[in-house]
């Protein structure tokens, strides 16, 4: 069984929890590492040197060696995925699942990571209007884009979905300019719940101890 080790042990880590969620969903074993430190691995010559080479996590470890980058990992679930669906049946499909796997990580991401540096290290918080101005890009893009679509890529849920709804779960949950800023965005709203109100992500929040956060 593959072995997924731990960002953190904090149950709301949302690279983590994308992870296991992704798994539930394409049927394949992965166990979170509850011994894993990362403080300890960021230093560690062999986690340097077999599992990341700058020392961040997560990191799945396979029976063939280890894979790092959330993203990969993600695609890296979806192609063991036994129905082949989570990953879009045509080569077309692939590449548009990496597209918004991309738009996760370099579009994204990066809006709230120094917001959350502020909120759990201490480091000064960045300008909240320009939080909200990228924001208000964001989301006013996936609203548009999510007019006439169910699901971000073809007709049925994909990692796609799956990643870019943990990558919005920081905004509805610390987001400092009120809950009410998101109320508008209703077809973001929709694909968010479509993913966390799965019976599957569901399952997993109740066995890793995470919540829903609307
Ligand atoms: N691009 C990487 C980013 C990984 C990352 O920054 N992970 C954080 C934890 S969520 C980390 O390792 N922090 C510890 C550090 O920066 O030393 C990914 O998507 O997996």
């Amino acid at each position: 069984m593959a072995l997924l080790t731990l960002a953190t042990p904090h149950p709301e880590n949302e690279r983590r929890n994308k992870i296991l969620v992704a798994a539930a969903f394409a049927g394949v074993a992965i166990e979170a590492d509850a011994t894993f430190n990362p403080a300890e691995a960021s230093v560690c010559k062999d986690f340097l040197l077999n599992c990341h080479p700058i020392g961040r996590n997560p990191v799945l470890r396979t029976d063939e060696g280890p894979i790092f980058e959330t993203n990969s990992i993600l695609r890296h679930i979806a192609r063991l995925d036994l129905t082949g669906k989570l990953y879009g049946t045509t080569p077309y499909l692939h590449s548009q699942v990496d597209m918004w796997l991309d738009f996760s990580l370099s579009e994204i991401d990066p809006i709230f990571g120094p917001f959350l540096g502020g909120l759990f290290s201490g480091v000064p918080p960045p300008n909240v209007d320009e939080l909200k101005a990228k924001s208000t890009e964001v989301f006013h893009g996936l609203n548009t884009w999510l007019e006439n679509r169910t699901f971000l890529v073809g007709d049925r849920l994909t990692v796609a979905d799956i990643s870019i709804a943990f990558a919005l779960t920081w905004f509805f949950r610390y987001a400092p300019f009120g809950k009410e800023f998101f109320d508008t965005y209703t077809n973001v709203r929709r694909l968010y719940n479509t993913v966390m109100k799965n019976p599957t992500t569901v399952g997993v929040f109740n066995r890793i101890g995470g919540t829903y956060y609307n």
